[in-house]
């Protein structure tokens, strides 16, 4: 690292710095401006050769947030908050990179990151009470704290499947788009996934390519997100009472603000029912799933909103044998796996050159030279989209050699399934953050909140031992434990356990028995839980 553009530890102390971070998204970011703001000096490290995280990998046509643009950015900065001019009620990947980047400028964050470094392992030291990181080109620093702003959904899980490398066309994954962006035009194209960046980026790949075999393995619940220009009048709106939204927010439970319905679909008249779930269709957007209070607890509510939207699909897909393939099954409930939101997903397969194989049905048995195999077909292909997803959760944490007191190394402790206390810390790893990691609310929520509840937990922390002279903080197994337990507990309740999502982790992932990862009690309970185990002084944690 150059000096230059590393900040040196405090003074006297033999560390490089007092906070590695790891990721320069939307959490490293915040992490180096609170943690600098409380007196650290700090250093954050990106594999990227540019900021921006998720949004910098993800650059495939259609990429957007499902959170609304006026919710899905920093709370931090009012003035910030008041200048910067949301275009789109749904904002597209160029221009939250864009609002990023203004971010990081305006604050003067840049100078703490070092970019094209990817950190292959981390060392908790206990003679130093330090983490040393290791990067690619084999550089060490030492740090006493270390904060992995790593991301949950930013290892692009690769195809596994066989003679990939004979393909004479192009491959390309959603999750790692290449910066001068593709042409589709004129090309045969696949596109293997249908999950959120699947049915984002299917309707805008059609428009321009010659053909568009889809592969489906499940069919997805989508809404349509209906979005539009912001006008003036609503951006002013929003702005005049940001500071109170945001609090609401802070408590909401999924840290995103709906028109929350009060009345159980259970309790309603089917006919009421309906025009519920049509006014909120035309709406657009995921607050569809907020139009009852017990669409989650419910299998019958679950099943009217699942109904709803299975009619939805069949009013709009012409072809008999496409619709029944784009229906979600009755037995999978809608929000076990997170619903998509769209922009003429479904009417796409309604185009000529558009078609829709059923994988599960009909396996992908391989790659050749020019195209891909299933078992019943054979597709002559110029370039094949994988939007099959992450690694998630933990996937980034995993790629980095982390090694904890003992010597042991995370992936040796998490080999059932992923533990932390408060999603924040692991016992055996003193000193090591995790932003938004599993037992935390995480990709159940708007990410911004959560990242910023956790940025602000982790600045107080560490404030707060500064100023009483400690310098090691690290959870108890049995604290650690109990709040797995528990979290998995209060998932019972939910729709995520009936169904195989990535938000398991299950024996295929290398846990056994299958466990919820997240935290699903909401991040306004989340939020009060953390900050009462701070005002306690930190029970459940050994500090020192
Ligand atoms: O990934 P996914 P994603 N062979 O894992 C299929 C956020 N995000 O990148 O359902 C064939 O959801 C898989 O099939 P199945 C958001 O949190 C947000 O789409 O497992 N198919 C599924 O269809 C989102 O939830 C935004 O049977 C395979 C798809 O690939 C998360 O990122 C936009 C397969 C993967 O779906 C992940 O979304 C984009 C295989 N081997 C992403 N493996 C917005 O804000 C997987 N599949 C809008």
């Amino acid at each position: 690292i150059e000096k230059s553009q590393a900040a040196e530890a405090a003074p006297g102390s033999k560390l490089d710095v007092d906070a590695i971070v790891i990721g320069a998204g939307f959490a490293g970011l915040l992490a180096i401006y609170k943690l600098r703001q409380a007196g650290l000096t700090v250093q954050a490290l990106e594999a990227s050769d540019s900021i921006g995280g998720v949004w910098n990998w993800n650059r495939y046509p259609g990429a957007r947030c499902d959170v609304e643009s006026m919710q899905y950015s920093y709370s931090f900065s009012e003035e910030l908050q008041q200048e910067w001019e949301w275009s789109e009620r749904y904002a597209t990947q160029p221009e939250i990179l864009r609002y990023i980047e203004h971010v990081a400028d305006r604050f003067d964050l840049n100078r703490h990151v070092q970019l094209n470094t990817r950190v292959v392992s981390a060392t908790y030291q206990a003679h130093e009470n330090a983490w040393q990181i290791q990067t690619q080109s084999g550089r060490e620093i030492t740090a006493r704290f270390c904060i992995m702003a790593t991301g949950c959904l930013s290892a692009a899980r690769m195809p596994e499947f066989p003679g990939k490398e004979k393909f004479k066309g192009d491959i390309l994954h959603t999750g790692h788009w290449p910066k001068s962006g593709y042409d589709f035009s004129g090309k045969h194209v696949a596109v293997i996934g249908t999950g959120s960046s699947g049915i984002q980026a299917i309707p805008m790949i059609a428009k321009t390519a010659k053909s568009l075999t889809v592969l489906q393995r499940t069919a997805t619940y989508s809404v349509p997100a209906r979005n539009r220009v912001l006008d003036a009048t609503e951006k002013r709106a929003w702005k005049a009472n940001y500071a109170q939204l945001r609090e609401m927010a802070r408590y909401a439970p999924s840290g995103t603000l709906y028109e929350f319905g009060e009345r159980k679909a259970e309790e309603t008249p089917p006919q009421e029912q309906t025009a519920e779930f049509e006014k909120r269709w035309a709406k657009g957007g995921p607050g569809f799933l907020r139009a009852f209070s017990d669409i989650s607890s419910s299998p019958i509510a679950n099943k009217a909103a699942g109904d709803f939207i299975r009619a939805k699909i069949a009013e709009v897909v012409q072809d008999p044998e496409k619709r029944r393939l784009l229906t979600p099954a009755t037995t999978l409930p809608v929000g076990s796996k997170r619903i998509c939101v769209d922009t003429g997903y479904f009417e796409t397969f309604n185009r000529d050159n558009v078609d829709l194989i059923d994988i599960r049905n009909d396996p992908i048995k391989g790659i050749e030279e020019n195209g891909l195999s299933t078992q019943n077909r054979k597709f002559d292909l110029d370039c094949i989209v994988f939007a099959i997803g992450f690694d998630v959760i933990v996937g980034s944490l995993m790629k980095i050699g982390i090694k904890g007191r003992d010597g042991r190394t995370l992936k040796e402790k998490w080999k059932n399934g992923p533990g932390t206390y408060l999603g924040l810390m692991v016992a055996g790893f003193p000193n090591l953050f995790l932003v938004t990691g599993p037992g935390s609310p995480s990709v159940l929520t708007n990410m911004m909140v959560s990242i910023e509840q956790h940025i602000e937990w982790i600045t107080s922390c560490l404030q707060t031992m500064r100023q009483q002279g400690n310098n090691y903080i690290e959870p108890d197994e049995a604290a650690e434990s109990k709040w797995m337990d528990d979290a998995n507990s209060l998932a019972e309740t939910m729709p995520f356990l009936r169904a195989n999502s990535w938000y398991m982790a299950s024996p295929e992932s290398g846990s056994s028995p299958r466990r919820f990862m997240l935290y699903s009690g909401g991040v306004g309970t989340y939020r009060e839980i953390c900050d009462r185990v701070a005002e306690k002084n930190y029970p459940g944690f050994n500090i020192c």
